[in-house]
């Protein structure tokens, strides 16, 4: 590319010079994916640059994510697709194009963040890529998100080339498999996988002479015989149909039957789940600060985790019970929820609980208070180590699968799978380091608010020890077109003075796979099942709309009969929901057709131990204020209680409103699936997870909200063709219901976990030594990078 620019500087000198010194005289130290392709755009429109429109330019500038000017300088940032990176500089005075290596360019922009640093100067290098040798990896851009299904390819391919070897692995993975202490499936009379195959095709052909009902009681003892132990399936059919998988794979390994063979196996009964931040209860918590989507995520997930187990046990002919655990901090100052209870058996459960762990300072004592979590990780490797001693107590220490959640559950799940020697999962929610514009970059001025020093360390970490990774989305792990993936994000970065990054990550690893959650479907129900719909809830809430304003409410609708733009979300800034709120007090248009109704904070400032909470709540009296807004807006407290919630959004649809999610970035958001369940039109942020779940004109639209202004026209446009059309209305209500039902179910995702963890359990097994070499490395990391800036955080 760089020598196709060049002839081109040549040919066409003062042209390109002209749209190389545009960039410059911005004055600008970073400019990003848009600024790049705007002034390109902008300068082949005018006559002068007409020359450049085909060029390899314009490949280059639009495909810039990012660039960096130092001086004269221009360093590109090149993605040309998804994990496809190069870097270029142009040297503007000398009319100069050249491509420069990741570190190059890394180089450049931490001197365009601290000016005058040494070039040559040393810095700490991290970089896994000399860890992946002889490890697969996906190729196709595609795949990414799809890490399962080409491992199953992997294995059944490569596994099993070395005759002789893949099946004494499998073998050796079987005889891992006991509960309660007895062995499943076989046991030692069975000595190797020569062996297993013998007896396999004895045990088939006795299944075949029995009855197809005929369960372990009945045929168990001439299997035992054979060396076979329960667990096989409920009844001879399905015993012999799983005994027939694995004798393929023995035979002839092809992925298909690999798979199912895997996904069969009795070895997921116990299940630690981790959630150290926020206020993690059953009630009350929703909204407040660090509390959202996550806390209703893993209750639901559990639900349906528990479900999916104790049916697959079922099948499987056994009587085991399963077991999990969600670890969250203990709270004693709670705040009026159940945070500082040690135990809570979790609601539509039997063998789920919640177990509370407190936060410990230096000299051991008991921390009472919420910390925010940007300030929790002193308190991390203290808390593993006491979550750890309470899963010894209450599992005996025979855990199966350890899921971590956000980047300090995350580093915990870390640290416990190391311990424990179980395959670790983790799941992001939101990965801080997208959020903020070169958060990597300008670290220092971040830390004393978000010690992203510690976060992003914690991050490599546990991406890295990680089995397996779960993400709700695709663009969650690689982005679009346009935008950078949250894990992209990870591969290669910068924090002057601290580290830089070659490669931290690769997207393109099949650990990613992409399970997205669903929503609690007895809650988020259509606001037409009236059935269903229970009056004493529909009053109150038509009361939190249209009651009188007081210490948890502002605003009285002045003409009720409007329909209403709602949206609620935790009064972070990053929710934004104060932009659409200034965005609709200066639409007249809008003003004219819709009330407003939000949800989300205190009304009373006083009520809020978050700052940033709120520095939010005071700007919103404000707005009311500057905008007199009080008798088109409605703004109620956060809502606590899950079922009114979800009968809000149904009195929301009932007035033919929409919902808005406007927020400036938003990692999944939970919010626009429930909306759309509840059959309410919405309308959601085109940056992060709703631009997938949303397909835009069809379940609902896409806003922009770094454009306000089309954000009115939008929902005013939509709220006028409504008016004439009222088919159009129920057209995108139905769509949505429909695109949650066909692709966020809890069910579809509880299967797919737990076949993942049986999987991915096998991988780790036969991958374990090559693995090692990578956990030595993340443990110097850990010790000597995230520790001591763990410590550098007051645990006054
Ligand atoms: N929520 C709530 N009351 C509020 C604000 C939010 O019950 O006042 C719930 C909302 O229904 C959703 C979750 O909190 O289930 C927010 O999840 P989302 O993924 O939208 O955002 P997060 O807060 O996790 O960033
Ligand atoms: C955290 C977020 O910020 C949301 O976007 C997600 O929906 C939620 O977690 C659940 O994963």
């Amino acid at each position: 590319m760089e020598k196709a620019i060049q002839e081109w500087i040549v040919a066409e000198r003062s042209a390109c010079y002209e749209l190389f010194a545009s960039l410059v005289t911005r004055e600008a130290p970073f400019l990003l994916h848009t600024d790049v392709t705007e002034a390109f755009d902008a300068y082949v429109a005018t006559e002068a640059g007409s020359v450049l429109q085909d060029s390899p330019l314009a490949d280059a500038f639009h495909a810039a994510q990012e660039v960096a000017v130092l001086g004269e300088r221009l360093y590109f940032s090149i993605r040309k697709a998804v994990g496809d990176w190069h870097y270029l500089v142009i040297d503007v005075e000398a009319m100069e194009c050249r491509s420069i290596s990741l570190s190059g360019f890394l180089s450049a922009t931490e001197r365009v963040v601290n000016v005058g640093q040494d070039m040559d100067a040393r810095v700490l290098n991290v970089d896994l890529s000399p860890f992946d040798r002889g490890l697969p990896r996906l190729k196709d851009p595609r795949s990414i998100g799809k890490g399962v299904e080409f491992l199953n390819r992997h294995l059944s391919n490569h596994i099993f080339e070395d005759v002789g070897k893949g099946d004494e692995r499998l073998f050796h993975f079987l005889r891992l498999h006991q509960a309660q202490g007895r062995p499943l499936m076989i046991n030692h009379r069975i000595e190797n996988a020569r062996a297993l195959q013998q007896v396999l095709a004895q045990a088939e052909a006795l299944l075949a002479d029995a009855s197809e009902d005929a369960e372990w009681s009945q045929v168990g003892d001439a299997l035992a015989q054979l060396g076979f132990e329960p667990g096989w399936g409920r009844t001879a059919a399905i015993m012999r149909e799983t005994m027939g998988f694995l004798s393929d794979v023995l035979e002839a390994p092809e992925p298909k039957a690999l798979a199912e063979f895997l996904s069969r196996i009795p070895m997921i009964f116990n299940i630690v789940i981790l959630s150290p931040h926020g206020y993690f209860g059953q009630s009350g918590v929703l909204g407040m600060p660090d509390t959202g989507g996550q806390v209703v995520y893993i209750l639901d997930q559990v639900r349906a985790l528990e479900r999916e187990m104790k049916r697959n046990i079922h099948d499987q002919g056994l009587d085991i019970k399963p077991e999990i655990i969600v670890i969250t901090r203990l709270l004693p100052d709670a705040e009026g929820t159940t945070c500082d209870q040690p135990l809570e058996l979790i609601q539509g459960t039997e063998f789920a609980h919640i177990l509370r762990v407190p936060f410990r300072s230096e000299s051991g004592e008991i921390v009472p208070e919420w910390i925010s979590r940007f300030r929790i990780w002193p308190y991390l490797e203290r808390f593993a180590l006491e979550a750890e001693k309470e899963i010894r107590a209450r599992m005996g220490g025979r855990v199966d699968l350890v899921i971590g959640n956000y980047s300090d559950g995350n580093l915990v799940s870390a640290l416990l799978s190391e311990r424990l020697g179980v395959v670790q999962c983790t799941i992001a929610h939101a990965l801080e380091k997208t959020k903020y514009l070169h958060s990597g970059l300008y670290w220092k001025q971040h830390e004393a608010e978000h010690h992203f020093s510690c976060q992003f360390t914690a991050d490599l970490i546990a991406m890295n020890t990680a089995d397996f990774i779960i993400t709700s989305t695709f663009q969650e792990i690689a982005g679009t077109r346009d935008n950078v993936g949250q894990y992209e994000s990870y591969a290669s970065f910068s924090m002057p003075d601290l580290y830089r990054v070659l490669k931290g990550i690769d997207v393109f690893d099949p650990k990613f796979n992409i399970v997205s959650p669903g929503v609690n479907e007895d809650i988020f129900f259509p606001y037409s099942e009236s059935e269903r719909r229970i009056q004493l809830l529909t009053d109150t809430c038509m009361g939190l709309i249209h009651g009188e304003p007081g210490e948890e409410a502002r605003g009285q609708l002045r003409d009720p009969d409007k329909p209403l733009l709602f949206t609620m979300a935790r009064l972070d800034p990053v929710k934004n929901v104060l932009g659409f709120l200034e965005l609709y007090a200066r639409s007249d248009a809008l003003r004219e057709q819709a009330n407003v109704l939000i949800a989300g904070g205190y009304v009373r400032p006083d009520r809020s131990q978050d700052q940033a909470e709120r520095n939010q709540i005071e700007r919103m009296h404000q707005l009311f204020e500057e905008y007199k807004l009080d008798d088109q807006v409605r703004w109620i407290d956060m809502q606590t209680d899950k079922n009114r919630v979800g009968e809000l959004y149904r009195c929301v649809a009932d007035s033919r409103g929409l919902f808005i999610q406007p927020a400036l970035f938003e990692a999944f958001g939970l919010t626009v699936l429930e909306s759309m369940s509840s059959g309410l039109p919405t309308f959601a942020t085109c940056y992060g997870g709703p631009r997938e779940i949303i397909e835009d004109g069809i379940s609902g639209f896409h806003v922009d909200p770094n454009h306000p202004d089309s954000v009115a026209s939008v929902l005013s446009g939509f709220l006028a063709r409504v008016d004439e059309d009222p088919d159009h209305w129920m057209q995108l209500s139905q769509g949505g219901i429909d695109r949650v039902q066909a692709r966020y179910t809890w069910s579809l995702y509880a299967q797919r976990l737990l076949s993942l963890s049986r999987i991915y359990g096998f991988w780790k097994h036969i991958s374990g030594i090559k693995r090692e070499a990578t956990r030595r490395y993340l443990e110097m990391f850990y010790e000597l990078m995230y520790k001591p800036r763990a410590q550098t955080i007051d645990q006054g």
